[in-house]
């Protein structure tokens, strides 16, 4: 057996190691091995070296790393498109006369997922995991994923992988025909004898490329419709998914090189659109959030190993779950012992629901179950090494729990609060410790939301800021620094919104009308519907601690008439909407009392189109997001828009509210449309 390492160009990321009748060509392009330029070339090149070698019996596709190649290089789209084009590469190793087996290992998605399609086989690594998340980036698969993978496995499995994004374990490939073998381990050494099992046979066949299996018969002649109404609501106002099911369905009506070329056309209709610009803004601003240039350079975080949670009502129970899911230890702390049984029962009822749901198995809850300590002393939380308060929203409340916490935590641990509104220079000085304070705002459900704001008091130092942000991603959380402020950025923004759609009643728009107008934009829900959801309530307490509350008699007219009124939401059966039986409906008596009330301001009210209400409310909410840039509470522009993507319901193809206020759409008829 012979070992000769072959690199194509001196700095090329793929290279040709030779083991015996084997090619093994390998990419290496840290961090994902993304299919830049230099690896389409390289693999173009390598294919062909391998080709032309008569002494080559068959080829082995791998990659070094964490994982084989998981897609494109997204930095290249929105620059002029560099040959070789990726479907010309895949077509040229699908059309190899060697057999070409793809090793896979971590996780192959996109244009990693259609270049292993294109091998002839596939053996995997188990665990791997393989998709076509291309919709989540306003795509769809370019490299003839939409042609091969139905192929392969169907048409109903491939319109759900390509449509929802969503990975899927090679186990479950396997069942399919995707994938035809899965090892524990020695992946090399595996794909490496599969192949020479190939070079071995005298009369060796050419290999069958997955283009030439024939296509899928469909017999449901609604499907592809169905699909299109489906996806219609579940991803309104989306170009990407509708163009994947056109796509998928051309596999049906047109052979492969037709297929391939509209395909391509598809992709190319998404790559030019302005939904998959935001949506790749999305992408890189999510991983940018962790980037924190600001601290000194030789800061390092603190290692954490058991946290504790202060408070066992609905937050601090999904906080707990947070922590124990990731496998770190938590102390759950309440005071009075029926409370805290009601809470662990609580989170045992969540586990339950993920082990019915098949998201987590019996001995993964048994485990996270095990790492959650109940305890109603403060002594018990000694040795910890964080501290989460999430204890009833009150100042006072709080302080007192802190000067505890100082008194009884190790003079390592970092205090954090979990409050929404309230000011945590004043929670940081009860404690001896103020540069070891900050806040850790989790989203409601927590054990669910991916936001968390890490905020950054007066005193807050370098290493618990950075501890913080870690501990944020290890519990799979997209942590975004703020500053202090009255609702920091997410919920300081909120207010700005919700102050606007509250004026928009007054001037004579209805609750359903705001909340269609903002749906018909892209918000996961209207503001109303949120409020009646949450509790109208909360936001009427918020505002009452709130020092900086306008004066203004209309400020927050008429939710807080409503609260007046015990018009608190769904929880009281009536809010901005009545709700008989449970069901939402306008209530006639909201609109009267709205009408009331804005005679009595002397507001006139008028017909208000649902372009305006758009324009009325993003608007307000980049003017605030405009003023926390300006006082540093957020520290860069793509950061408000990760909060307002992961807590807040935007719409992800509109790349949050500072990036569409810098786009083209912005006050142009496209705010309406
Ligand atoms: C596609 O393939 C289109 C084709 O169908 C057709 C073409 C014709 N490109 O997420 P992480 C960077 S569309 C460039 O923190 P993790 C990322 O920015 C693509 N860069 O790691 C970050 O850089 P930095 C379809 C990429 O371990 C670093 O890698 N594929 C790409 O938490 C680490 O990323 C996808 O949509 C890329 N494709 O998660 C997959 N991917 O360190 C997108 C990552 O400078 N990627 N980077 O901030 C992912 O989902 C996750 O990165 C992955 C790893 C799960 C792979």
């Amino acid at each position: 057996m012979t070992n000769k390492l072959t690199p194509v160009t001196p700095v090329t990321p793929v290279k040709i190691v030779i083991e015996g009748s084997v090619a093994l060509i390998n990419i290496d392009n840290p961090p994902v091995n993304a299919l830049s330029q230099a690896v389409r070339q390289g693999l173009m090149e390598c294919v062909a070296t391998a080709n032309s070698d008569p002494n080559i019996g068959t080829i082995v596709i791998a990659c070094s790393g964490r994982t084989f190649v998981a897609g494109a290089d997204i930095s290249e789209f929105g620059k002029p498109p560099l040959e070789p084009h990726l479907p010309d590469v895949l077509n040229a190793i699908e059309q190899s006369p060697k057999p070409v087996i793809a090793a896979l290992h971590g996780t192959v998605l996109g244009g990693g997922f259609e270049l292993a399609l294109s091998c002839h086989y596939r053996i995997a690594l188990a665990g791997t995991k393989c998709g076509l998340p291309e919709v989540t980036l306003g795509l769809i698969p370019g490299a003839g994923g939409t042609q091969r993978l139905p192929r392969l496995c169907g048409i109903e499995k491939a319109l759900e992988m390509i449509t929802s994004g969503k990975s899927v374990v090679v186990e479950d490939l396997q069942a399919f025909g995707v994938v035809e073998s899965v090892v524990g381990e020695n992946l090399l050494g595996h794909a490496i004898e599969y192949g020479a099992q190939f070079s071995s046979q005298i009369d060796r066949k050419t290999p069958v490329p997955t283009s030439q299996i024939p296509a899928p018969v469909v017999t449901n002649s609604q499907l592809f419709d169905q699909w299109r109404a489906k996806l219609a609501r579940r991803a309104r106002g989306q170009l990407a998914p509708q163009n994947a099911i056109q796509a998928i369905e051309n596999t049906t009506l047109y052979c492969f090189p037709e297929a391939l070329a509209k395909e391509r056309e598809l992709f190319v209709e998404c790559r030019n659109s302005s939904q998959s610009a935001a949506m790749r803004h999305a992408f890189f601003a999510e991983r940018q959030v962790a980037k924190l240039d600001f601290l000194k350079t030789e800061t390092q975080a603190l290692p954490i190993a058991k946290v504790a949670v202060i408070g066992a009502g609905t937050m601090g129970c999904g906080i707990a779950i947070c922590f124990a899911s990731a496998g770190i230890a938590v102390r759950l702390l309440e005071l009075k012992a029926e409370n805290l049984q009601r809470g662990l029962n609580l989170i045992a009822e969540r586990y339950a629901q993920s082990v019915d749901s098949d998201r987590i198995d019996s001995q993964t809850r048994d485990q996270c179950l095990a790492l959650i300590q109940g305890t109603c002393l403060y002594e018990d939380l000694a040795d910890v090494d964080l501290v989460i308060e999430a204890a009833f929203e009150n100042a006072e409340v709080k302080r007192d729990i802190f000067v505890q916490l100082d008194q009884v935590c190790k003079p390592s641990a970092i205090l954090a609060s979990n409050t929404s509104y309230l000011d945590i220079n004043a929670i940081a000085e009860v404690t001896a410790r103020p540069e070891k304070v900050l806040g850790m705002h989790f989203f409601s459900p927590a054990h669910i939301m991916k936001l968390l704001e890490v905020v950054r008091a007066h005193k807050t130092d370098d290493q618990t800021l950075l501890t913080a942000m870690k501990l944020g991603k290890r519990i799979g959380k997209i942590a975004v620094p703020v500053g202090v402020c009255y609702g920091f950025v997410g919920n300081r923004m909120y207010s700005a919104y919700g102050a606007a759609a509250n004026q928009l009643l007054l001037e004579g728009a209805t609750p359903e009308q705001v909340d269609q107008a903002m749906e018909d934009w892209g918000m996961a829900m209207g503001p109303f519907a949120v409020a009646d959801l949450s509790g109208i309530d909360i936001g009427y307490k918020a505002r009452r601690e709130n020092p900086h509350r306008p004066s203004d008699p209309s400020f927050f007219r008429p939710a807080d008439l409503l609260v007046q009124q015990g018009r608190l939401g769904q929880k009281t059966e009536a809010g901005f909407y009545a709700y008989p039986g449970g069901k939402k409906q306008p209530d006639p008596e909201v609109i009267q009392l709205i009408i009331e009330e804005a005679r009595r301001l002397k507001i006139p009210q008028r017909i208000i189109r649902p372009g305006d209400i758009q324009r009325r409310l993003i608007t307000a909410l980049i003017k605030e997001g405009e003023k926390i840039l300006e006082q540093g509470i957020a520290v860069r522009a793509a950061d408000i828009d990760v909060i307002w993507l992961n807590g807040y319901g935007f719409p992800r193809y509109r790349g949050g509210p500072m990036y569409f206020a810098n786009s083209s759409e912005f006050d142009s008829p496209a705010l309406s449309s």
